[in-house]
């Protein structure tokens, strides 16, 4: 029986992924670049520097700048992100999680949140959902990203669970890569083309039930 769940935030409890898009697409055209949201695919799950540093590879020129100059870029995106996700509301919830999140509170099993982002509790915050979760895992702290298991290593490290007896859920590649290194159960959301390598694959959060995600886990 598994002890611990570890949720991924942007594309799994919520669309934070198009508020993300909306604040870099402002930055991207303070600095003469344009992006859609096909290039947005490749910011979902990175870090807020990694992304900065993806955008300023569009225009050559832009790669020069200062370490100083970046923090300045990264800290404006932030705050035209933190102005959009004032309009998140519980209404924002990806179907069928809280539900998810209900029944895995009324069995007993612990649930952590394994989100990239330093913005994670003010969005689960607005969402409502503050009191499901046992622990977050603090971004500023995780000293390596996904694909790199510590995300998720740090929240079973907190409880002291071996990491074989928890279940990751995500939605992006790296993040699937993150679980399966930590030695952990991975669920995936979103098709086998992208995510081949999880344990277990649904294709919409509406999709997932905590009996047939235990059943998975045990066989
Ligand atoms: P912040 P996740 C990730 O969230 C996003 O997918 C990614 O686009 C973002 O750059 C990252 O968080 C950092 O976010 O700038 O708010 O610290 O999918 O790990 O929940
Ligand atoms: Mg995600």
């Amino acid at each position: 029986y598994p002890k611990l769940f570890i949720f991924d935030l942007d594309g799994v409890i919520t669309d934070t992924a198009e508020y993300h898009y909306l604040a870099w697409k402002q930055l991207a055209q303070s600095l003469g670049v344009t992006i859609d949201r096909q290039f947005n695919e490749k910011l979902k799950g990175i870090s807020r520097m990694d992304s900065l540093e993806k955008i300023l590879a569009l225009k050559p020129e832009l790669l020069t700048m200062s370490m100083e100059e970046k923090q300045q870029l990264a800290t404006q995106k932030n705050e035209y992100y933190k102005t959009l996700i004032n309009q998140i509301t519980p209404k924002d919830i990806l179907p069928g999680i809280e539900k998810l999140l209900k029944e895995i509170q009324e069995n007993k099993i612990k649930i952590a949140l394994g989100s990239a982002s330093k913005n994670a509790p003010v969005v689960i915050d607005r969402l409502g959902l503050t009191n499901y979760f046992d622990y977050m895992v603090d971004a500023a702290k995780v000293k390596r990203g996904k694909p790199d298991p510590e995300t998720f290593t740090v929240a079973a490290d907190y409880f002291g669970f071996a990491y074989a007896d928890c279940i990751g859920v995500e939605d992006s590649a790296a993040g699937i890569e993150a679980i399966n290194r930590a030695g952990m159960f991975s669920v995936g959301i979103g098709d086998s083309e992208h995510l081949h390598e999880a344990d277990y694959l649904v294709s919409d959060t509406s999709q997932l039930n905590m009996d047939k995600i235990i059943e998975k886990f045990a066989s």
